[in-house]
Order: C-alpha cells, then sequence, then structure tokens
C-alpha cells in the first residue's frame, strides 16, 4: 500500500505507520495527528506539575519558550511545522524477578530497563542502551518515510526529546496513563519504551484509533507500595521523592529522611510497575538488543562496593547505569548497605564516610549509623 494516496500528498496513515514500526522491531506503534483532543488538559496538567516543584533539578523539563510557555507543554512549541507524532513502543519485559520477590539480604537492586545486552559482531554480549538501539530503529523508519514520500521535517527521539512522551502515546492510543503515572499497554503491560518521530506529514483522515480507557479501576496497589511517598496521588508524581529520580538523575547528598525508603535500589526503581497487575499477563519480550544481563539482576552489593572506576567504566559503559555516575552509583550503594540490616557492610561505610564526595560520605554515616555502627569521629563532627 501506498503512503501517498491521491488526494492526500504528503500524508501517512495509521496502518503505514504501524506496519513500518513494527518492521524496525517494535512491539506496537500508533500515529497522533496534531493537535490532539486532550492536548490543551495535558498542557495544563504538564504546567501544574512544574509550577508546584516536582520536576525538581530536571531544568530541562522546566525550559520556557519566548513567549514564556513550557516548551514541553505542547509538541508545537518547539516544532511549530509538526502536523503528526509516530509513537512506538518497545517492550522491555523479561522471565527475571521481581524486585518485590524475595531476595538475599545482600542484593540490590538495578531497574529492569537498565539489564539490557546485545550481541556484538563476535557473538558477545555487550551492554546495550535503549536510548541508542531504539533511536537507531526510528532513524530507519525516518529514513523510509522519506523514501517513500520525499522531503519533510521530522525529528527522531528516544526519551531525550522536548516531548511528553506518555502523553503522545496514550493520544496514539497505545495505553492508559496508569495510577503510577507509567503508560500501560492493556496487553503488554507498563514494561516497555517509547519512542517519537515527529512529522511534518499530515496524518490520513482514517477514524481515529479509539483511546484506551482507564483500567486501574478501585486498585491502588503502586500508590500503597511506592516506599518514599512519590505518588502523592493517583495519577501524580512528586518526582523529587521518587527513588528513580533519587538514584538517577540527582546529584550530591540524598535528602537523609527518604533513605530508608529507598530499600536496595541502586539504581531507578521498579516498585510500582513491580507490584502492577498488567504486568502480571505482560508477555516476555523477544527483543535480542535488550536482553537481561543476568549480572544485573539482584546484584550483590558487594560486587558494586568494591569497583573502582575502570570496573565501573568496563561493566557500564554502553548501559544506562552509567548516568548515576561511579559515584553516584556508590553513594546508593551505601544507602542499600545501611538497609540491609548486615553489619558486615561497615568495612565498606568506615572508609566511604570520610570521601571528599558529600554525598557519599552523608550516605555512608546515615547508613552505619542505621546499622548501629559508630562511625569514625572526624575533625567535622
Ligand atoms: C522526567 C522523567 C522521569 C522522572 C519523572 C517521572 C514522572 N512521572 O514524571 C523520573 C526520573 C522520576 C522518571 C522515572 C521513571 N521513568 Co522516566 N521519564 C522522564 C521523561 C524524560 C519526562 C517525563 C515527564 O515529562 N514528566 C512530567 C509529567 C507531568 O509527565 P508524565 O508523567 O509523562 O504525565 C503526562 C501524562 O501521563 C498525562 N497525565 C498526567 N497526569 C494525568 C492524570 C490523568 C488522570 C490522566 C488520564 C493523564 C495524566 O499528562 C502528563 C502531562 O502531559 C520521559 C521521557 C519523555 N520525554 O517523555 C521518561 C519516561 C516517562 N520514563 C520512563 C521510564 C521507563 C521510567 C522508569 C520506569 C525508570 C525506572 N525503572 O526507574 C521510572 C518510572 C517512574 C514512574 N512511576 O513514572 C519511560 C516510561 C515508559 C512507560 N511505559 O510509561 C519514558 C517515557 C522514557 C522512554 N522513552 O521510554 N522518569
Ligand atoms: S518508581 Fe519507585 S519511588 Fe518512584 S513512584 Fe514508583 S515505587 Fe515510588
Ligand atoms: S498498580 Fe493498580 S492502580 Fe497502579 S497502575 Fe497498576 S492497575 Fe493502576
Amino acid at each position: 500500500m501506498s503512503v501517498d494516496e491521491p488526494g492526500h500528498a504528503h500524508s501517512l496513515s495509521t496502518e503505514r505507520a504501524r506496519q513500518l514500526a513494527l518492521e524496525q522491531g517494535f512491539a506496537e506503534a500508533g500515529l497522533v495527528a496534531l493537535p490532539y483532543a486532550e492536548e490543551a488538559q495535558d498542557a495544563t496538567r504538564y504546567a501544574q506539575w512544574v509550577q508546584v516543584g516536582r520536576a525538581g533539578s530536571m531544568h530541562y523539563l522546566t525550559r520556557t519558550a519566548e513567549d514564556g510557555q513550557l516548551v514541553r507543554s505542547r509538541v508545537g512549541i518547539p516544532f511549530p511545522w509538526a502536523r503528526s507524532v509516530i509513537v512506538c513502543f518497545a517492550g522491555y519485559h523479561c522471565a527475571q524477578p521481581r524486585s518485590t520477590d524475595a531476595a538475599a539480604p545482600t542484593a540490590g537492586w538495578i531497574a529492569r530497563y537498565a539489564w539490557s545486552s546485545r550481541a556484538d559482531i563476535a557473538g558477545a554480549r555487550r551492554p546495550s542502551d535503549y536510548h541508542k538501539v531504539l533511536l537507531k530503529r526510528m532513524r530507519a523508519l525516518e529514513e523510509r518515510l522519506h523514501g517513500e514520500l520525499g522531503e519533510f521535517e521530522s525529528r527522531a527521539y528516544v526519551d531525550t526529546g522536548p516531548v511528553v512522551e506518555r502523553a503522545l502515546a496514550t493520544a496514539a492510543g497505545l495505553g492508559w496513563t496508569g495510577k503510577n503515572t507509567c503508560l500501560i499497554h492493556p496487553k503488554l503491560g507498563s514494561y516497555g519504551f517509547l519512542a517519537v518521530l515527529v512529522t511534518s506529514l499530515e496524518a490520513q483522515a482514517v477514524p481515529a484509533q479509539l483511546p484506551v480507557t482507564d483500567r486501574c479501576g478501585s486498585c491502588r496497589r503502586c500508590l500503597d507500595a511506592c516506599p518514599t511517598g512519590a505518588l502523592i496521588a493517583p495519577y501524580q508524581m512528586d518526582a523529587t521523592r521518587c527513588i528513580s529520580y533519587l538514584t538517577i538523575e540527582h546529584k550530591g547528598p540524598i535528602a537523609v529522611e527518604l533513605m530508608e525508603g529507598m530499600g536496595r535500589q541502586v539504581f531507578g526503581c521498579d516498585i510500582c510497575q513491580d507490584v502492577c497487575p498488567w504486568n502480571r499477563k505482560a508477555p516476555v519480550s523477544a527483543d535480542e538488543e535488550l536482553v537481561a544481563r543476568a549480572e544485573l539482576v539482584n546484584p550483590a552489593l558487594e560486587w558494586l562496593a568494591q569497583m573502582d572506576m575502570s570496573t565501573f567504566e568496563q561493566t557500564f559503559n554502553g548501559s544506562p547505569v552509567r548516568r548515576a555516575g561511579f559515584m553516584g552509583l556508590r553513594r546508593n550503594v551505601a544507602i542499600a548497605m545501611g538497609n540491609t540490616g548486615v553489619r558486615l557492610f561497615a568495612r565498606w561505610l568506615h572508609p566511604w564516610a570520610e570521601a571528599a564526595d558529600e554525598g557519599l560520605r552523608t550516605a555512608a554515616r546515615w547508613a552505619l549509623e542505621r546499622l548501629d555502627v559508630q562511625a569514625v569521629p572526624t575533625e567535622n563532627q
């Protein structure tokens, strides 16, 4: 079927967009015609979220255009030429345990999305990062469309573009916004990445896809399970309390009152998705470029603690975990150690309690106190 049907020069149908996305290896895809019906409501929600300080130090979320509007609140602000967005979903669910399953008391937790690997030319497993893996697919999709339709404006993004991907995914009919704020696909669940291609193509006037209705019902498992109270109300997150933000995005010392709730999470957090019933039935993803690395599932805290800068680089080069940084990961490990009740960890925590890095020092001192082991006194104490 041709994309460019008579009377629809430079236009695109949902079916064709979806077909091309699936050919690139995505599990699902949809098309949004701009402006979409809920755009004003989403823009208001976004502005309110930013206004009350929920974005913390993620300043890229609060950037404004010359007229004062938040750049991300509507696709048309950064991209005045945009007429449609192709939204793609790539699953990363796997058979490995959940963060909420029983585990060794000395094990930490790295979020599922960061476990990924792919085979290199020699067949060896190398860490992979969904940003790179999926951007390559989006660029191939973009190229196919340009081959078929010629000149038009387009921008492909995975996570880092100035758009609210979950709002677009909902508008594309890929799922609903759960009370945990994740995009939940009715069959694939929420363990999925989103990728977008913003285009100047008119979306063809096919009957609009039906929005997926909210299927959370009376459930509130995610709200009850969130250990730091980041889900302040259904569908509302205070990112500054979210373990994912604290362990990945936030640099420096973490507020002491949040440390206990962080439990054993050393990079990201899966709790509000691991308790979600819609992820119980979700199929395991067969994506060859997003295969779980066994060593990152329930990693021993001691293994992470003994890493020096060079082993950190070797282990996490090409992996999303690198974003936390060497000191950031070590800080998170210190907090997780404090939450284990395993006093033997004091041998790592004592030297860290004297570290020059304030984030690590604060975390290690708190952990020692929590393990009820006396911290080595310093001139500051
Ligand atoms: C900043 C950010 C974070 C922040 C803040 C998260 C947040 N809830 O806002 C932190 C660091 C905490 C974070 C954590 C995670 N993130 Co993140 N993150 C982003 C990023 C870059 C921007 C999100 C954003 O704009 N937030 C602002 C709020 C207001 O937007 P929103 O939550 O998306 O809400 C919109 C809609 O949901 C809707 N909406 C809001 N309220 C309501 C209420 C109702 C009733 C309804 C119907 C709709 C609705 O309108 C909002 C505004 O338009 C996106 C990528 C992107 N460019 O969009 C990835 C993204 C959202 N993250 C992703 C992932 C995978 C994660 C983690 C699972 C990682 C992990 N395991 O640690 C956790 C999940 C935590 C959670 N429960 O959301 C995926 C989500 C995939 C999915 N299936 O939902 C994305 C899309 C990245 C990607 N390309 O795949 N993330
Ligand atoms: S990712 Fe963790 S900390 Fe963040 S909202 Fe979900 S359960 Fe709470
Ligand atoms: S745990 Fe329950 S309330 Fe939370 S997102 Fe899943 S279905 Fe919705």
